[in-house]
Order: structure tokens, then C-alpha cells, then sequence
């Protein structure tokens, strides 16, 4: 069955447009800064929102009308689902798309049918690449949603919980493999804690060390060169997530001697929920060499959960342009981890939602590329931290000073003035005065 009879291949139509299904900023093969729009955004269609997202919440039940779905968990309905979404992909323009291996294909009654189910569905996948020429930009393992999973997979304290968790990431690697996935991603969706009083936290965490390491060690085996990414986010579902932010990933990641092997995931949303901006998480994850990848979406300031809304906040995308174009951004992506909200519930919502948050990031790609061009930020940032270029800040920086001779210059000195004020107010006009003119 057609998914989208209606929906014409998505264009670009530029600023004046007032056609809701064009774009009027990205403009796919528009250069910027050298590259086209296309290998700077590597915009992704994330499968579990987009293709499986039902609109239920904890209060009602499923809203979304999918004509081309029957609602039924057989393999027939998942094969049937899978030329649906290409099409989807296919309209819009995105080259990428990611998925969970329980998105694409349904659990079996026992782990053997279950990677059998997976095995018929990745056929139909590797099929619709083939000929779309839409790519995987990762895979993953749902280790959250089944209730075996309950205290958590490689955190779990039943030791058949964590073998079934390896099990099920060694297919999921495989498949992502076998469908040229660029990078495999590791969100730690129950790995974390509700209560002290049941848990030992040492034992939890050298267990997920030890899980990361067979992971690490099987892709070698099996050849897989993607790029292993693990995804920070607090607090929800567990009261504790281990890897509640950058920082905490990090440490975990240099603590267990990981940090050749990962790179970070960073969705906007999980970023606020952990008292960050998303700038924050970029820049925390850039100067460490560790920017893997985006989840793109946004929160809502009024709600304190992980509401996965698409992006349409220009200062937003404006200042994750900044931090991708400062670091890179492939083999990662702008992979929409997004959903409609569910009183959007026709299959034409999933077009707008998506060119929204593609036309904001294009936009934001602008602008960030304009600031930089300009080095309307670098500039003040350069000069604001200039005592360090030459003098005594020249010699802390080469760590030729110690204490006594600090103490003995600045005893010379009598005091130290303030040198430079940091114009925060000025600088926000300046991003406003870039906001308008493109
Ligand atoms: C959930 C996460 C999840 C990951 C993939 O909050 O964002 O969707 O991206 O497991
Ligand atoms: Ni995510
Ligand atoms: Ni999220």
C-alpha cells in the first residue's frame, strides 16, 4: 500500500515561500563554508518515532492514523512498514535513516526466532537501500522496552539478563553491518538505578565497562568500522542514568579505558533535562575530541520530561550549527529524535514536523556559518582571553611559573585590574543582528 499518494517529492522553494510542503531554507545542495547543505546536516529519519510512534501516553491509548500499518506485530506488518518509510525518506530528501533492532522487526517467543524475525526484515531494509539510495547512519539495540529489562541490561543483577543483552547487541551489530550503518549507538535506556538501598553502583558500572569491551572487540571481529557512539541522558526512565551527561559519559568512558573505541550522542532534550544547554554538551564533548553524532529535538521549558518535540528554535539550531561546524560532525548525523505531538495525528504531519526541523537547522547552518565567516564571536572570544598570549599569562600557559613566582610577580604588582568586560549583553544583539539578516 502507497503511504503517501498525496505528498510530492519535497522542494526547495526558498524564504518567500508560503507552501507548507517546500522548503524555504534547506536547499540541499546549496555550499556553504565548501560543503553542500547535504554533507553538513546528514539529516536522518529516526524509525521508532516516525514509523512506530502511536500517539499513546501514560493516559490514552494510540492516536496516529497509518493506513499502510494493520497495528499487528507480525513480520508481514514489518516488512510491509519498511517501502512505507523509504518513501517517506525518499520525498523528503534525507539520505540517512536510523533504527532500534525492535523497531524494524518484532520479538519472537524465544531469542532464536526473534534474530530470525530481524534476519527477514533486514532483507527488505538492505532491498529499499539499494534501491533509494538512502543510507543507515546507525543501529541499536532496544535493551529498555521488553520487561526482562527491567533492572537494567548491562547494569541488570540477573547475570541471564546480561547475557541476553549481549546476545541481542551482537545481532544488532551484525545487521548494522550488514546494512552498512556508519556508526552503532549505545543508549543506556535502564542502566542506571531507583534506589541505593538494592544497588551496588561499583559492581553495576565494571559490568557495563566489561559489556562496552565485548562490544568493542566483536565489531573488530566481524570487521565493523563504524563509529561506537554512547548517548548521555539523566534521569528518566531510572531516578539515576550513568550516563547522565557529557561529563559523567566521559569519566566512565576514561575510568573503563574506552575512549578510542566512543564518541558521544547528544540529543538537545537530554542536554536541558541535565541543567545544560545543548551548546554546553557540544562544546563539553568537542574539546575532548569526543562529538559523535546529534539527537536533534527540543524540550518544553514548562515541562520537566523528555517531550522529544522538533526543533524550530532558530537561536537553538543557530548555536549546535556553531559547535558542529567547529568540530565536525560525520560520521555522525542530525538524526530528528523526534515526535509529533499526538493530536497531530495524520500521516501529512510527519512532512511538516520534519521539514520544520530541517528548514531551522538549514537556517542555523547559515547564520552560525555568517558569525564565523565574520569571526564575530572568535574574535571577542580571542582577544578576551589576550593576557595569556604574552607576559606572565604566556608562561602559566607553558606552566614555566610556580606558585612563588606568581606570588613574587603579583607582590611586584600590588594588584590585578580588570583588564576586559565581557559584554554578554553586546554579543546577544550581535547573534540578533545575524538572526535577521539571513
Ligand atoms: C531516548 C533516547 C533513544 C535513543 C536511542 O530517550 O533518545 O531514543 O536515541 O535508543
Ligand atoms: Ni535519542
Ligand atoms: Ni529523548
Amino acid at each position: 500500500m502507497a503511504g503517501f499518494p498525496d505528498i510530492p517529492q519535497i522542494a526547495y522553494e526558498g524564504p518567500q515561500s508560503d507552501n507548507p510542503l517546500a522548503f524555504r531554507w534547506y536547499n540541499a545542495e546549496e555550499v556553504v563554508e565548501g560543503k553542500s547543505m547535504k554533507e553538513h546536516l546528514r539529516f536522518t529519519v529516526c524509525y521508532w518515532h516516525s514509523f512506530r510512534g502511536t500517539g499513546a501516553d501514560p493516559f490514552g491509548g494510540p492516536t496516529m492514523q497509518r493506513p499502510w500499518d494493520d497495528g499487528s506485530e507480525s513480520v508481514e506488518n514489518a516488512c510491509n512498514r519498511v517501502p512505507v518509510a523509504f518513501e517517506f525518506f525518499e520525498k523528503l530528501g534525507v539520505p540517512f535513516y536510523a533504527f532500534h533492532d525492535r523497531d524494524v522487526a518484532p520479538e519472537g517467543s524465544n531469542l532464536s526466532e526473534t534474530n530470525a524475525n530481524l534476519d527477514k526484515v533486514a532483507d527488505v531494509l538492505e532491498a529499499e537501500q539499494k534501491r533509494s539510495g538512502v543510507k543507515l547512519l546507525w543501529g541499536t539495540a532496544n535493551m529498555f522496552s521488553h520487561p526482562r529489562y527491567m533492572h537494567g541490561a548491562a547494569t541488570t543483577c540477573n547475570a541471564d539478563v546480561y547475557a541476553y543483552a549481549a546476545a541481542q547487541v551482537k545481532k544488532a551489530l551484525e545487521i548494522t553491518h550488514r546494512l552498512g550503518g556508519e556508526n552503532y549507538v549505545f543508549w543506556g535506556g535502564r542502566e542506571g538505578y531507583q534506589n541505593l538501598y538494592n544497588t551496588d553502583m561499583k559492581r553495576e558500572l565494571d559490568h557495563l565497562g566489561a559489556f562496552f569491551h565485548m562490544a568493542v572487540d566483536y565489531a573488530k571481529e566481524i570487521g565493523f568500522k563504524g563509529q561506537f557512539l554512547i548517548e548521555p541522558k539523566p534521569k528518566e526512565p531510572t531516578k539515576h542514568q550513568y550516563d547522565s551527561d557529557v561529563a559523567a559519559c566521559l569519566n566512565f568512558l576514561r575510568t573503563y579505558d574506552l575512549m578510542d573505541h566512543f564518541k558521544l550522542n547528544i540529543e538537545t532534550n537530554h542536554a536541558t533535562l541535565a541543567g545544560h544547554t545543548m551548546m554546553h554538551e557540544l562544546d563539553c564533548a568537542g574539546m575532548q575530541g569526543a562529538l559523535g553524532s546529534i539527537d536533534a529535538n527540543t524540550g518544553d521549558m514548562l515541562l520537566g520530561w523528555d517531550t522529544d518535540q522538533f526543533p524550530t528554535d532558530y537561536y537553538l539550531t543557530t548555536q549546535t550549527m556553531l559547535m558542529l561546524l567547529k568540530y565536525g560532525l560525520a560520521p555522525g548525523g542530525v538524526n530528528f529524535d523526534a515526535k509529533l505531538r499526538r493530536e497531530s495525528f495524520e500521516p501529512v504531519d510527519l512532512f511538516h514536523a520534519h521539514i520544520g526541523g530541517m528548514d531551522a537547522f538549514a537556517k542555523g547552518l547559515k547564520i552560525a556559518a555568517a558569525i564565523r565567516a565574520d569571526r564575530a564571536l572568535d574574535g571577542f572570544v580571542e582577544k578576551r582571553y589576550s593576557s595569556f598570549d604574552s607576559g606572565i599569562g604566556e608562561k602559566i600557559e607553558k606552566g614555566t611559573v610556580n606558585f612563588k613566582d606568581l606570588e613574587a610577580y603579583m607582590l611586584g604588582k600590588g594588584d590585578a585590574e580588570p583588564n576586559v568586560s565581557g559584554r554578554q549583553e553586546m554579543l546577544e544583539n550581535v547573534i540578533n543582528r545575524y538572526l535577521d539578516m539571513i
